[in-house]
């Protein structure tokens, strides 16, 4: 194996050998999950002896060519007194997220659990000896949230066979196969038996590896847990739903997927503060489920195990949004209406659902010329004020004069919209 420059080009792909699983109605159903960077990494976050790292804090060693050793020791300072896996949870509660994915082992090495395979982890090399898989497993468990992990199945800087390490480790010499059978395989069996059910294995960067092995390690986790979903970075269009590649927005994808998204402009923390509105991140979800797809939100929790208080905000304002909402997001589908020019459309089996982002100036906003609506109504507000439709034999118009718009994303419910002959 070499080295993966190139890491986040990642093209969509969904087996469709697998859209049968069952499992796959809890994700269409929950539209909305909290990505968790969590690691080492957070300690320098993203400087290294004064110097910064040019690229995302997660990646500091790769980008600084910082040798494994030296690296390794950053587990003895892994010391996150503030971390309380309750409120990571809570928060992704009240952020309206309905399922959470925490990076086990993300392309570092360092594991988030008791491992047998390593000491590099947060239960053993680390002061504190905390199994932190286990501490939120078990809050997802106690509030109903689906629980899934990222699993770096190629890339691993401390491991002589894995990819990723040049300046360690000679490309030349590496046995990956023996990497994939006696360590990754090893380690998700024990993530997989040890910490009751995993709704999902979220694999990453999978330059390189062959089909073979990408099966192998969909059948490794379909065997432990035949419910688990497994994501389509697993490599080699396999994989239970597809991926786009990070932050991306895809046209008319087929099937389910999901695309994973930054909050800041890095997945592990530094002081980058350049955070997304509530605003732009529901705008995010509104596009992605009228495609059918899914977001996970990243998280990175600094050194300590916080969540930097600007986002909790961020995260707090769309989760009051999803309260009033929600109904347009979760378990709709993707929408009727297309090439709109004030917003996006989801469905469910019983009303249509308008999320409006450009708000019209006029006050009226025009529906598809071969659409007619019995009613309408804005879910934004408490009351679900009704909305006059007017012209609904075709070209209808909802009455938005006098209604203001939200603050987020105003959503607009329609009852009985059916498609008729233009006029
Ligand atoms: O290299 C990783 C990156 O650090 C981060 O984990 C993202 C999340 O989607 N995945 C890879 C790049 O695509």
């Amino acid at each position: 194996m070499t080295d993966i420059p190139d890491a986040g080009q990642i093209t969509f792909a969904q087996d469709p050998q697998s859209q049968g699983n069952p499992a796959l109605g809890w994700f269409r159903e929950a539209r909305f999950g909290m990505f968790v960077h969590w690691g080492v990494y957070a300690i320098p976050a993203g400087y290294w002896n004064g110097e910064p790292t040019p690229h995302m804090g997660e990646w500091i060693m790769h980008d600084l060519k910082i040798p494994a050793e030296e690296y390794k020791q950053l587990a003895a300072s892994f010391d996150p007194h503030d971390f309380d896996a309750a409120a990571l949870v809570d928060l992704a509660v009240r952020a309206g997220q309905r399922y959470l994915v925490l990076t086990a082992k993300h392309h570092d090495g360092f594991c988030l659990w008791d491992t047998e395979l390593t000491t590099f982890s947060s239960a053993v090399d680390a002061p504190l000896g905390r199994d932190i898989v286990g501490e939120i497993s078990q809050a997802c468990r106690d509030r109903g949230i689906k629980f899934g992990l990222y699993y770096s199945q190629t890339q691993d800087w401390t491991h002589p066979d894995a990819a990723g390490n040049d300046w360690d480790f000679d490309p030349e010499t590496q046995d990956f196969e023996s990497y994939l059978q006696g360590y990754v395989k090893p380690q998700l069996t024990e993530l997989l038996t040890g910490y009751g059910e995993i709704a999902l294995i979220w694999f990453d960067t999978p330059q390189g590896i062959t089909a073979e092995q990408s099966r192998d390690l969909v059948e490794h986790v379909h065997m432990l847990q035949p419910y688990c979903l497994v994501n389509g970075r697993v490599g080699n269009g396999l994989g239970d739903y597809g991926q786009t590649r990070d932050n991306e927005m895809p046209d008319e994808p087929a099937g389910d997927w999901e695309t994973p998204i930054t909050g800041n402009g890095t997945w592990g923390f530094t002081d980058n503060t350049e955070w997304k509105s509530a605003r732009e991140i529901s705008v995010t979800i509104a596009k992605a489920v009228s495609r059918g797809g899914n977001v996970l939100l990243n998280v990175g929790p600094d050194s300590r195990g916080a969540v930097p208080s600007a986002q909790v905000v961020e995260l707090e304002t769309i989760g009051d949004w999803l309260q009033r909402c929600g109904a347009s997001i979760y378990g709709t589908h993707r929408g009727p209406f297309r090439a709109l020019e004030w917003g996006w459309s989801t469905a469910s089996s019983d009303h249509v659902y308008l999320l409006v982002e450009n708000w019209p100036a006029h006050g009226e906003l025009v529906l598809p010329a071969n659409v007619s609506v019995e009613s309408a109504r804005l879910l934004t507000d408490a009351g679900g004020t009704s909305l006059e439709v007017r012209g609904a034999q075709g070209g209808a118009v909802v009455d938005l004069n006098g209604v203001e718009a939200d603050a987020v994303l105003s959503v607009i419910e329609l009852t009985g919209a059916r498609e008729v002959a233009p006029l």
